[in-house]
């Protein structure tokens, strides 16, 4: 039994089993290793299981029509969305692969990410038509495939986006089928939170005695529909994206229903909520899923949610760049607030870099490095790749200045640090039976 050592003695204590790191290159060798190796629970994605069909998204030609690279093709060619959204997919893919990867360079970060999966797989990068990705993608076995893009990106679970009130999503969970284990629900609320007048004859249709007018019958009946989807989806979260211009407290539907319904839910179920705010749907219709924007939001909305709910745990991500700093303050004031990734227009080497170590600074490890939104599945690949090696290069940074404050770490104190990062604030937070 070891018993209580003085400072001195506990460092030469721990130094005989963990060496120190007090050497820059091999701190910065340590720190990228962990980064590199460290299994990630990747906490919003719109990916799917192989039992969902064809809402399971692989291979390059839905890789190449994501709607990032959607909305970056129109600014290099002469064309009226309609027509192409009349285009087949493979036309779409043709045309945004002739446009962003051989008549210009792909610097943007979504089309480096197409780059990064290409090499990975060892194609080639910049072949003058997609022949030789089209016919590996389509030579694949669909289950190995998953795994194997599962292993390159070092992702041990997914948190899909689940939506009840789609039909097609709804049939499969209807029927019961066994979803692959690594993937996870997450109880999405947009249709109910944000559009509840179109939301009302979906949920009547589906036997639940809503009236637009909220009534506290119709509470009740919000709160059975997401009892039953609970029960049926077992998810980690309820989610909900918020527009700019979100305010809590406030007289409108979404606040009787987030007050009286979701929130309620979430305390009896124990299930975090997710607030992803920032978003304005639909700035330019005509590029439809590639149509959305950003706008700074306020973050006081949120500080007032967590004072209120003190017993309800809160995933926030914010869409604004501007509302980063803001959102790790809240933080400081509330233990029930966790920060996670770099959503969206975010996800960017030079933003997620000043996000990342700003939260180091305000937070310690105790906030959520990343998410990769993916919705294709070898999108993890390069979202995960590229995220690492930013956020390695901010931890370098945190741990350098730490030991020129005068505290080395050691190799296993990185591990714990970047587990933390990657996975563990994650699963605190959903600590529920069947979670990763
Ligand atoms: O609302 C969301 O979950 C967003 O992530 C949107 O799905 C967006 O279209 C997206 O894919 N961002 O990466
Ligand atoms: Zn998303």
């Amino acid at each position: 039994m070891v018993g209580m050592m003085d400072s001195g003695s506990r460092a030469s204590f721990t130094e005989k089993l963990e060496p120190l790191l007090t050497d820059e290159v091999e701190l910065r060798r340590h720190v990228e290793k962990a980064v590199e190796e460290t299994q990630v629970i990747d906490m919003h994605t719109h990916l799917f299981s192989i039992e969902f069909g064809k809402m399971a998204l692989f291979g390059i030609d839905d890789l190449l029509t994501y709607h990032y690279l959607i909305a970056e093709m129109f600014r290099s060619v002469e064309l009226k969305p309609e027509r192409f959204w009349r285009m087949s997919k493979r036309e779409q893919a043709d045309l945004i692969w002739r446009t962003l990867f051989v008549e210009n360079s792909p610097l943007s970060e979504a089309a480096r990410g197409i780059v990064t999966i290409l090499k990975a797989f060892g194609l080639s990068t910049n072949a003058a038509t997609l022949d030789e990705a089209r016919e590996f993608f389509a030579t694949q076995d669909v289950a190995k495939h998953f795994d194997r893009v599962f292993e390159m990106a070092r992702v041990k679970a997914v948190v899909m986006t689940n939506d009840p009130l789609d039909a097609r999503e709804a049939h499969v969970w209807e029927n019961g089928v066994r979803i692959d284990a690594r993937f996870h629900a997450a109880l999405r609320l947009d249709r109910v939170l944000n559009d509840w007048t179109n939301a009302v004859p979906k949920l009547a249709e589906r036997g639940y005695a809503v009236e637009t007018a909220i009534d506290a019958k119709t509470v009740a009946e919000v709160r059975r529909f997401l009892d039953d989807w609970i029960t049926r989806m077992r998810p980690l979260y309820m989610a909900v994206s918020l527009p700019d211009d979100f305010r809590f407290p406030s007289d409108d539907v979404r606040d009787r229903l987030l007050r009286e319904a979701v929130l309620p839910t979430a305390r009896a179920a124990g299930l975090p909520l997710s607030l992803m705010i920032g978003v304005r749907r639909g700035v330019n219709p005509a590029l439809r899923i590639a149509g959305d924007g950003v706008g700074r939001a306020d973050v006081k909305a949120v500080e007032r949610m967590c004072a209120e709910n003190p017993d309800v745990r809160f995933f926030v991500t914010f869409l604004s760049r501007e509302n980063q700093h803001e959102l790790c303050v809240a933080a400081r004031k509330f233990s029930n607030l966790m920060p996670f990734g770099c959503w969206w227009f975010l996800n960017n080497p030079s933003i997620v870099a000043e996000i990342t170590r700003e939260r180091i600074e305000l937070l310690g490890t105790s906030f959520i490095a990343q998410h990769s939104d993916a919705r294709i599945l070898e999108q993890l690949i390069y979202k995960w790749k590229h995220s690492r090696r930013v956020i390695a290069d901010a931890l370098v940074e945190a741990y350098t200045r730490l030991l020129a404050s005068g505290r080395a770490v050691t190799a296993r104190e990185i591990e714990r640090d970047v587990a933390r990062l990657f996975s563990e604030n994650f699963r605190r937070w959903v600590a529920i039976e069947g979670a990763p």
